[in-house]
């Protein structure tokens, strides 16, 4: 078969491969969100868990703008490949004649040199900006936190606040309480870390954040302090550490507990008084169940457990036979 018939042939082929090809992708395209339940927003997800920050959300746009873009050069590439693949493959009774060589084309070297050195640079260009955004500091946030971890727990301070035995109210974490990290929704917070013996890493999920938490943060040169614009829904979210730290590092749980400003404030107020049923100022726990707003004001965590010290307890994340009944320090 000369090429002339090849070329014939070449054109019959394509016209009704492309055609039963293209009415095969977009049947995938229309089966696959209608079987699978999931909604545009879920699509252009591509995965990412859903963050409750701006910082959180900036990232997922970085990534759904990655994924198109990652797919549209697969198409491209794929679509070569295939058209590759299908039309110029070695035919039967064909001559063994080798097709036309491209090879040290100069122009088409450069083009696909230059391409993707731009698409790299555009990538690069666009995680600089939203790193940028997720670690600018404000000098002025509404609020600050003090966050010091130890084996294996937290202490979370308020700094500027002052509570009935003239220290910066705190929460402490042991192993009958789950420390509870109560902030406010839709205020900049300013988190400044610590560590009193190894490495630790404060990590909850929902922020899609984590950053390590060192001894002598300024000796090891460490910047220690990051900052959310807000944290945009009500809840509680899971706290961990995320660095390996010792035999209880994956205990090394905290909650999250974000309410509303008003609340917020509420609770701060309770703090800075003595809880008249104990004589003492009131705990984290007990400010929440004195405020008795419902799920959120429940005074022991919810969405982990205070760890047993026992050593021969195997699971990291069972709960304990009964939940401590009293309100979290
Ligand atoms: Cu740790």
């Amino acid at each position: 078969m000369g090429r002339a018939e090849r070329g014939g042939d070449h054109r019959g082929v394509g016209r009704s491969t492309w055609g039963r090809a293209a009415k095969l992708g977009a049947l995938a395209l229309l089966v696959i969100p209608l079987t699978t339940g999931c909604s545009v927003d879920e699509v252009l997800r591509f995965g990412w868990p859903v963050g409750v920050t701006p910082q959180a959300e900036q990232m997922r746009h970085l990534w759904t703008s990655a994924a198109v873009a990652a797919l549209v050069v697969g198409v491209i590439t794929w679509g070569a490949m295939f058209w590759a693949i299908i039309f110029h493959r070695k035919r039967k009774g064909g001559d063994d004649v080798p097709p036309r060589q491209t090879q040290y084309n100069l122009p088409v070297e450069i083009v696909f040199t230059v391409i993707p050195t731009i698409i790299v640079a555009v990538l690069f260009g666009f995680t600089v900006n939203v790193q940028n955004f997720v670690e600018k500091d404000d000098p002025d946030p509404a609020q600050t936190i003090d966050i010091t971890g130890f084996q294996w727990n937290w202490d979370f301070a308020y700094p500027g606040s002052t509570a009935p035995n003239g220290q910066p109210v705190h929460t402490l974490g042991t192993s009958e309480t789950i420390p509870l990290l109560v902030l406010p929704t839709g205020e900049k917070i300013k988190f400044v870390q610590r560590s009193n013996d190894v490495i630790h890493s404060f990590f909850v999920p929902e922020f899609l954040f984590k950053r390590d938490v060192f001894p002598d943060p300024e000796v090891n040169d460490q910047d220690n302090t990051w900052q959310v614009d807000s944290i945009d829904k009500e809840g509680a979210f899971v706290g961990r550490c995320a660095e390996l730290c010792g035999s209880y590092h994956s205990q090394m749980n905290f909650e999250v507990r974000a309410i509303s400003p008003q609340l917020f404030d509420r609770w701060m107020t309770l703090r800075k008084q003595v809880n008249p049923a104990t004589g003492v100022g009131y705990t984290a726990g007990e400010a929440l169940a004195a405020m008795n707003c419902g799920q959120l004001c429940t005074p022991q965590a919810y969405t982990t457990y205070p760890f047993t010290t026992d050593r021969t307890q195997r699971s990291a994340s069972e709960p304990p036979v009964a939940l401590p009944a009293t309100a979290g320090s």
